[in-house]
């Protein structure tokens, strides 16, 4: 099906359109959101340039797909908690998202999308990665997509493996902005999950693999029995035929589909700032 309103040019065979003629500050017609809306399950992953968006016109666009969801670890802006603003500064040396992983994959309800607004970038590096979960399952072999649907991970939101179990507050120590941001969830907020390694999307019914660097192990496995098929999946699915990435400019826009994508921020401009507008739209539980 071609597109009425909008220009959908895709920026790799994997995954990843850019998407023209289309203004995000004002109000979109139901025709023209149906298509942004489309374009982002056939991609995965869709980018916008040269958008002039406020903080309530962000929010307003990510409404559209869903209920915001609030980052359990992170502080948002004080008069827009909708919006995390994710900075690095010249000093910092560490990245936040610098590791393959989906969205709150720690929550038994993870983000069902994110949306990632430039408000400053550095002249070069600091591009995002994607990879496209689907294309990771249509290529494991009869055997092993049946030895992947019988096993769920174990994920948790604090003191992962992949950073030396250290907790968020420690983690952040080399960044002051981010480590200024970190916030205790309190006992309610539930931070571990268990989720099957083969997800459905709800929308499409496509399988794909559901894998990041928030699973610790196999649920009912010990981690040392986890790692060996773990690293297999984690590197399968991010293959270069699988991903595409996305170089930034002030007042580009990305929204991806966390339901069958991971993504990496590359750490690649120290000494350099970059400033980005976040919101993660809330999902369901993954089947
Ligand atoms: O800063 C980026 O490019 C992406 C960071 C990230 O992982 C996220 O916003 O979820
Ligand atoms: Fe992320």
């Amino acid at each position: 099906m071609s597109y009425q309103t909008i220009e959908v040019r895709p920026i790799t065979g994997a995954l990843g359109a850019e998407i023209e003629g289309i203004d995000l500050s004002t109000e979109l017609d139901n025709q023209t959101f149906d298509e942004v809306h489309r374009a982002l399950l056939e991609n995965l992953v869709i980018f916008f340039r040269d958008q002039d968006l406020k903080p309530d016109q962000q929010i307003a666009f990510a409404r559209r797909f869903g209920d915001i969801h609030f980052h359990p670890f992170m502080k948002g802006l004080d008069d827009h908690p909708e919006i995390l603003e994710l900075i690095k500064e010249e000093a910092d040396t560490r990245t936040f998202g610098a590791v393959w992983h989906t969205d709150q994959m720690f929550n038994p309800k993870p983000a069902l999308a994110t949306m990632l607004y430039a408000k400053e970038v550095p002249p070069a590096g600091g591009d995002t990665m994607y990879a496209n979960m689907y294309m990771a399952y249509d290529a494991l072999s009869d055997g092993m997509k049946e030895v992947a649907g019988k096993l769920k991970t174990f994920n948790v939101g604090d003191r992962m493996k992949s950073h030396g179990r250290e907790a968020r507050k420690d983690r952040y120590k080399g960044s002051k902005a981010m480590q200024a941001k970190v916030k205790d969830p309190g006992d309610d907020v539930v931070t571990e999950a268990v989720h099957p390694l083969v997800r459905t999307h709800p929308e499409t019914g496509r399988k794909a693999i559901y894998l990041g660097n928030h699973s610790q192990h196999f649920d009912g496995m010990t981690e040392e029995e986890s790692a060996p098929l773990l690293k297999f999946f984690a590197k399968h699915a991010t293959q270069p035929e699988f991903v595409c990435r996305f170089r930034w400019k002030v007042g580009s826009l990305a929204l991806w589909d966390n339901r069958c994508t991971q993504h990496y921020a590359v750490g690649d401009y120290d000494g350099e700032r970059r400033r980005m507008h976040r919101i993660t739209i809330a999902g369901d539980r993954p089947f």
